[in-house]
């Protein structure tokens, strides 16, 4: 059976996803998509040559009774109304992060797909199904390092939109280490703190640019995170575990090591898209997978609460400048790892 999408939020990150259930992944076709800007969404069906149905409003599309399956990619601050509208309508929902951009909103989220009675809801939290994290991942299980102990990441982007501000270093990219990092390490985080140097003058619209984020996990690993997202020079994730018997680092993407010029050189990337480009195609066809086997495997709705609780900590840990308790309720036994 072919998995019919409906797509809601047909901007950089949904063009992309719908070009890859359409021509890269099997088993789904995109039939139905919506946007508020509506002339764009039209315009792009038409120089893709799609066959979906263009929606004038969300809830309608979600509703529409060929729409197995939603994506939403719309903006973050619009996610929470169209999850639970496809939870409301019984359908499997893969909703790009955030989840939400208010714990209380992604609690709400929680609460509702608990009260449906079955897992529909995953977040777009795509380096968990990325090569290098998963090599990582699989040394710390392996015990090639012994005990993790500290971990040193930096998040940087190139330059940002007008449309990025105020705290969405924290919300909307530091989002993902605070996913990754959890997943990678099998703990939860207890604090946080976030301190602010010398800002890049090429940080606009009151943009605080860069920050250091310190959070403290369960087991009493320490994590640092530079997150600086108008560094100009590329797109450049970096995760370095220091365990108890050796250190293991994120892997480069694959680039030419070039001899030339009297130079010793390698490209850096300066795309997200082109970063994770591979494990984007993994976690949707994971996903597609997974729903026509009838229950999504995942990223769950619980840690993109968990995501947003942590992130809602550390804009506060900015504002306070002080060291905040993250605290949470245990894992309800709905989400149990598996
Ligand atoms: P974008 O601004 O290019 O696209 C968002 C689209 O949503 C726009 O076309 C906008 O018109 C539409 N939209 C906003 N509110 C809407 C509503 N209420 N109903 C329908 N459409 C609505 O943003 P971008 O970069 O594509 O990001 C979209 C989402 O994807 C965000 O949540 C972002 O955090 C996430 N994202 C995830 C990435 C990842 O690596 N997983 C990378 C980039 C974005
Ligand atoms: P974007 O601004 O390019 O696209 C957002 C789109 O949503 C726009 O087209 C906008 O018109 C539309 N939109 C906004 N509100 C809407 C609404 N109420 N109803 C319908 N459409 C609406 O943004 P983007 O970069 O594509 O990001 C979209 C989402 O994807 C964000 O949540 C972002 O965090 C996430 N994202 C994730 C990754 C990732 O690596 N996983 C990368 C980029 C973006
Ligand atoms: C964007 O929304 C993403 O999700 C990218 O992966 C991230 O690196 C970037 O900072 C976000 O704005």
């Amino acid at each position: 059976m072919t998995l019919k999408i409906g797509v809601i939020g047909t901007g950089a990150i949904g063009q992309d996803h719908i070009r890859r259930l359409t021509n890269t992944l099997t088993g789904a076709e995109v039939v139905a998509v919506n946007d508020i800007n509506l002339d764009e969404t039209k315009a792009f069906v038409a120089r893709e040559k799609l066959g979906a149905k263009v929606y004038d409003n969300g809830q309608e599309l979600i509703r529409a009774s060929d729409v197995d399956a939603l994506v939403v990619t719309s903006w973050g601050p619009s996610h929470a109304e169209f999850v639970l509208g496809s939870i409301a309508a019984g359908k499997p929902v893969f909703c790009e992060k955030p989840l939400a951009t208010t714990a209380k909103d992604a609690r709400s989220i929680v609460d509702a797909e608990i009260r449906h009675g079955r897992k529909l809801v995953q977040v777009g939290f795509m380096r968990r199904y990325d090569a290098g994290y998963r090599m990582l991942k699989a040394a710390l299980q392996a015990g090639t390092i012994g005990e993790a102990l500290m971990v040193h990441c930096a998040h940087r982007n190139p330059s940002v939109p007008d449309t990025y501000t105020g705290d969405m270093a924290l919300t909307d990219s530091f989002v993902h280490e605070i996913d990754v990092l959890r997943w990678l390490l099998d703990d939860d985080y207890v604090t946080a703190q976030v301190v602010n140097g010398r800002d890049t003058r090429r940080a606009e619209g009151g943009l605080r640019d860069p920050h250091f984020v310190l959070l403290e996990t369960r087991k009493g690993i320490r994590i640092d995170v530079e997150i600086y997202v108008n560094c100009q020079y590329g797109y450049d994730i970096q995760c370095q575990v220091v365990g108890e018997t050796g250190i293991a680092n994120l892997p480069e993407p694959m680039s030419l090591l070039l001899r030339k010029d009297a130079s010793l050189s390698q490209a850096i990337l300066t795309d997200w898209k082109q970063r994770f480009i591979a494990s984007y195609d993994v976690e949707l066809q994971e996903w597609i997978n997974s729903t026509r086997d009838g229950e999504v495997h995942g990223p769950t709705s619980w840690d993109g609460y968990f995501a947003s609780v942590t992130a809602d900590a550390c804009v506060e840990a900015k504002r306070t400048r002080a060291i905040v308790p993250i605290s949470i309720d245990d894992t309800p036994a709905f989400y149990a790892r598996r």
